[in-house]
């Protein structure tokens, strides 16, 4: 029986990783953690600052888990605001969470990044293996946290296995701090406003996923047979890649009043430069069956139609 603890549980990802896994295995075999307080009652919920590694091994040998998902991170933008906090709070977590993974033979995941690709790196077909000098402090950790989760692997035994993310779209709970949000941002602002101001130039071609595809490939992954795996940390997945005006036109469908106009953020737009126009994902289809099911015009539909409801002002009971 899987019994997995999640850190940062109340984040982009977390928030829905939690619900999804609960459905799969049961409420109270899934252990959420962050370090706020959960405004959601049901399911077994503790305080965790992942920096705390006592805590974290007490948490887990506790609730008996079986399965580590550790997401508790900073991403992109706020880590280039503060570097030493990213790589305190980024390395420092990762490394109590594979600590606490080898002390208790837990199965583990975390999360890489399209960020641990850097200027250097091939920008279309990005192969699987390839030149990773990321030029942002989330890069770094990124591939640092590859390395050392595929080091826990050879070294320990500890079956460590890990996706590099695209962009996530996800209407449940937004996104904060990354380079990518613009593309959950558009569908927020073009329901409310019917206009965005997109921080991203025209032409910056990104890998993107939305969110329910990212949540199976998880699973998926973490159910895969291990002797098929000749990778782990971490796979390359992506389901779709578009720039600003791509998404834009595919709203524009929908919405037809709805406009866009572009005030470039430089930070923000020196991290996408910096990492890949396209990746290559042979190798998470050929090891582990890897497959999404949506595509741009498919997320939109249910982006638009899901935020609209979320987003109209609530019927005055
Ligand atoms: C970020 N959403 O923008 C994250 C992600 C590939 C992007 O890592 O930092």
């Amino acid at each position: 029986m899987k019994k997995i603890m999640v850190t940062g549980a109340l984040g982009q990802i977390g928030s829905e990783l939690v619900e999804k896994l609960r459905s799969v295995y049961g409420e109270d075999n899934i252990l959420a953690t962050d370090i706020r307080k959960s405004e959601q009652t049901s399911g077994p919920f503790e305080l965790l600052d992942v920096t705390d590694g006592q805590r974290m091994h007490a948490l887990a040998k506790d609730f008996g888990a079986d399965t580590m998902m550790h997401l508790a991170a900073l991403l992109s933008a706020t880590a280039e605001k503060n570097p030493l906090l990213a790589w305190n709070l980024n390395m420092g977590g990762l490394m109590n969470a594979l600590e606490v993974s080898r002390e208790l033979d837990l199965q583990f995941f975390t999360p890489s990044s399209i960020g641990a690709f850097g200027p250097s790196t091939p920008k279309e077909n990005t192969p699987q293996d390839t030149l990773q000098r990321p030029t942002t402090m989330y890069g770094v950790n990124k591939v640092a946290g590859e390395l050392l989760c595929d080091y826990y692997f050879n070294r320990f035994g500890v079956d460590t296995r890990g996706v590099r993310f695209p962009g996530l779209i996800s209407y449940v709970t937004p996104p904060g701090g990354g380079t990518t949000d613009y593309a959950v941002e558009i569908y927020y602002e073009a329901i409310k406003q019917g206009s965005y101001i997109s921080y991203i130039q025209e032409g910056t071609y990104m890998d993107m996923m939305y969110m329910p595809d990212a949540l199976q490939a998880i699973i998926d992954l973490m159910e895969a047979d291990a002797q098929k795996l000749v990778h782990r940390n971490a796979f390359n997945i992506t389901a779709m890649s578009f720039g600003p005006a791509e998404i834009a036109a595919e709203i524009q469908k929908h919405l037809p009043h709805f406009n866009m106009k572009y005030q470039v953020d430089p930070v923000r737009q020196a991290i996408a430069d910096s990492w890949p126009n396209s990746i290559n994902i042979e190798a998470a289809q050929q090891e582990w069956g890897f497959t999404a099911q949506y595509d741009l015009a498919k997320m939109t539909v249910d982006m638009l139609e899901k935020l609209s409801k979320q987003l109209q002002p609530k019927a005055i009971s």
